[in-house]
């Protein structure tokens, strides 16, 4: 029987590349470089699969010149904002993502930002490294404590609530706002509020784990910072969609929030360059599911539900 030819866009784990292989007639991008329009469009003509990371945009436009040999594209993503649902689906296109697998290495990022934008990491790790940490006083830096400190979680999906459990362990007092309210069991003690302006008005701390949508544009702007405790950290791991940039410098430049911890950013890669002039954003360059055991895990994740589809099943992951 031949192997439905793949076409992988970039450099994924060893052990995803080595299944790939055994499984499929696979070509894999080992340039690692983000797929363009037309070699999206070429592959749709080439290829009876993809697997595309988020840095692959299959826009409207894009799918439109679209070929017929493509039947599914499955995402190496939890998020699809890269992915024109609507228009994929319209050609009869199987989508899938590669959720649960990446919330924990998520949510340990977001209380890597947490921690880091309270407690001056970045100013911390200049004034050493440059060697300009010639004094010290009990003034000297002195943060935000976290530990028994109210949190605001937007959005109670599985990152969310990944989160949630672990600032548990610091004691946190969590509240979240979520499209509908969780059971009890699943909310790890959280209390839910039925607004997100209701939310703002307690969270010390701000976790923002919602998807990128056209509803939730620019989610943070100046009126919502506004309505936040003074002195707030904000720390988004989701997407840079979320926050609307100049804001956030206006919120920082009053002391409304006090700090934040970027690993989202509106443009990327790259970032706002304006950023770098801020001491209290601590940035992080999309890495929230970077570490050796979820690159393997949403690999196979992404290969199981090709496995699925070419067996003649549905994908569990299907969109
Ligand atoms: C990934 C992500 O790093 O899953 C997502 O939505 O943004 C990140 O986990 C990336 O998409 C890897 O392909």
């Amino acid at each position: 029987m031949t192997k439905p030819r793949l076409w992988i866009t970039r450099r994924l784990s060893d052990a995803t590349l080595e299944r790939a292989a055994r499984d499929y007639d696979v070509v894999i991008n080992h340039d690692d470089t983000p797929g363009s329009a037309q070699d999206l469009i070429a592959a749709s003509h080439a290829f009876d699969a993809i697997i595309p990371c988020h840095s692959e945009h299959f826009s409207a436009d894009v799918v439109a010149q679209f070929g017929d040999r493509l039947q599914i594209v499955a995402n190496h993503s939890v998020g699809v904002d890269h992915c024109d649902l609507q228009a994929l689906k319209a050609r009869g296109i199987t989508i899938t993502n590669t959720p649960d697998v990446l919330s924990d290495a998520t949510a340990e990022l977001a209380m890597l930002l947490m921690l880091g934008a309270a407690r001056h990491a970045v100013a911390g790790d200049r004034i050493v490294r440059s060697g300009a940490w010639d004094s010290w006083s009990p003034a000297f830096m002195v943060g935000k404590q976290v530990t028994g400190a109210r949190l605001g979680i937007i959005g109670m999906g599985r990152v969310g609530r990944a989160f949630a459990a672990k600032a548990r362990g610091f004691d946190m007092e969590i509240h979240y706002f979520n499209r509908s309210r969780l059971p009890d069991a699943q909310a790890h003690g959280a209390t839910y509020h039925d607004s997100i302006e209701s939310l703002l008005g307690v969270a010390d701390f701000l976790s923002l784990h919602c998807p990128a949508t056209p509803q939730t544009a620019d989610l943070m702007n100046a009126d919502r910072l506004a309505l936040l405790p003074q002195g707030a950290v904000l720390v988004n791991t989701a997407r840079g969609a979320l926050v609307d940039e100049d804001a956030l410098m206006g919120a920082l430049d009053s002391g409304q929030v006090a700090a934040a911890g970027l690993d989202c950013f509106k443009t990327e890669p790259g970032g706002n360059p304006a950023f770098a002039q801020y001491d209290n954003i601590f940035m992080l360059p999309h890495i929230g599911s970077a570490t050796v055991q979820t690159r393997d895990a949403m690999g196979f994740r992404a290969l199981d539900n090709l496995d699925a589809y070419f067996a003649g099943k549905a994908p569990g992951d299907a969109l």
